[in-house]
């Protein structure tokens, strides 16, 4: 057996373990809105009685935050695009064996600001070989695929000015990252394959318009969660107007 396949066998016997908690995943482009529905969605939870955490990719552990570091600075760009992404999969294999599956067997939901669609779309739209993707996702992930994933779909031009009026307000004068340098025909690429990846998918993917306020953002979430887990939030109520109203766009 080669050491890919030992890896990922090991990593499927483990993803083979109990797994109680819910594995829901946030994508979309720059400025979609994935960081503030993240949040929202966590507040419905707990308000339904409901533990979950919060994390990201890259990063979500230490050593991934490492990673991240790195990758969002540029630095390895040089390497080509096959070898961000093996950086991006080394990194999501530390953040699910150290985070992501405790979570989920301690019974906490698990919500994650980007995962492995990510590298799908991303390094996918740059040429890496989807085959070469697929290995590496196996032996990343071992099994612990989300339960469902909630794209957030919006136009490069809303996503990209949103973070544009972000940088501006918070007076930040640090460079835009590695990746919101990229040409608008790339972002409009990879939203386009954010929504191939939806239709290939339709049990898993929940798409949502995220150009609308971001109250009706979140109670279009609410929904399409509780539909998606009748048995864990069939007793949650109804999508009630969001306590935040107005704090954000809407
Ligand atoms: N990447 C990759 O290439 N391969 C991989 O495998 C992975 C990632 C995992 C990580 O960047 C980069 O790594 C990413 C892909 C690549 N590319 N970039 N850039 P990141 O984590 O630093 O950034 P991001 O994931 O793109 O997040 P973001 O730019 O912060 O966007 P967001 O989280 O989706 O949006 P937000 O922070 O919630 O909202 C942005 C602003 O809009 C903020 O001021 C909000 O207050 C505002 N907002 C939010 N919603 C609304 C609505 N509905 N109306 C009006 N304003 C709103």
């Amino acid at each position: 057996m080669r050491d890919e396949e030992r890896v990922g066998a090991t990593r499927e016997a483990l993803s083979e373990l109990p797994r109680q908690g819910r594995f829901i995943t946030f994508e979309g482009g720059e400025g979609a809105g994935k960081s503030t529905q993240i949040s929202r969605l966590k507040d419905r939870l707990n308000a339904a009685g409901i533990s979950a955490i919060v994390t990201r990719e890259p990063g979500g552990s230490p050593t991934a935050e490492t990673i991240r570091e790195l990758l969002l600075s540029g630095k390895v760009k040089p390497l080509g695009a096959e070898m961000e992404a093996v950086m991006f999969a080394a990194a999501r294999a530390d953040h699910v064996d150290e985070k992501i599956r405790p979570a989920l067997a301690s019974g906490d939901w698990v919500l994650c600001d980007r995962f492995a669609d990510s590298t799908r779309v991303y390094q996918g739209e740059a040429g890496v070989d989807p085959a070469f993707l697929d290995r590496l996702e196996a032996v990343a992930v071992g099994g612990y695929r989300p339960d469902m994933t909630v794209l957030i779909d919006v136009s490069p031009d809303v996503g990209l000015s949103r973070v544009a009026a972000r940088s501006g307000a918070s007076g930040s004068s640090s460079d835009p990252d590695r990746f919101e340098t990229d040409t608008k025909e790339v972002h409009m690429r990879r939203r386009q394959l954010f929504l191939d990846l939806a239709a290939s998918e339709p049990s898993r993917f929940a798409v949502i318009d995220g150009g609308t306020s971001a109250d009706a953002v979140a109670n279009e979430i609410w929904q399409a969660v509780r539909a998606r887990f009748p048995v864990d939030l069939g007793h949650a109520g109804p999508a009630a107007p969001d306590a935040r109203r107005d704090r954000i766009g809407g």
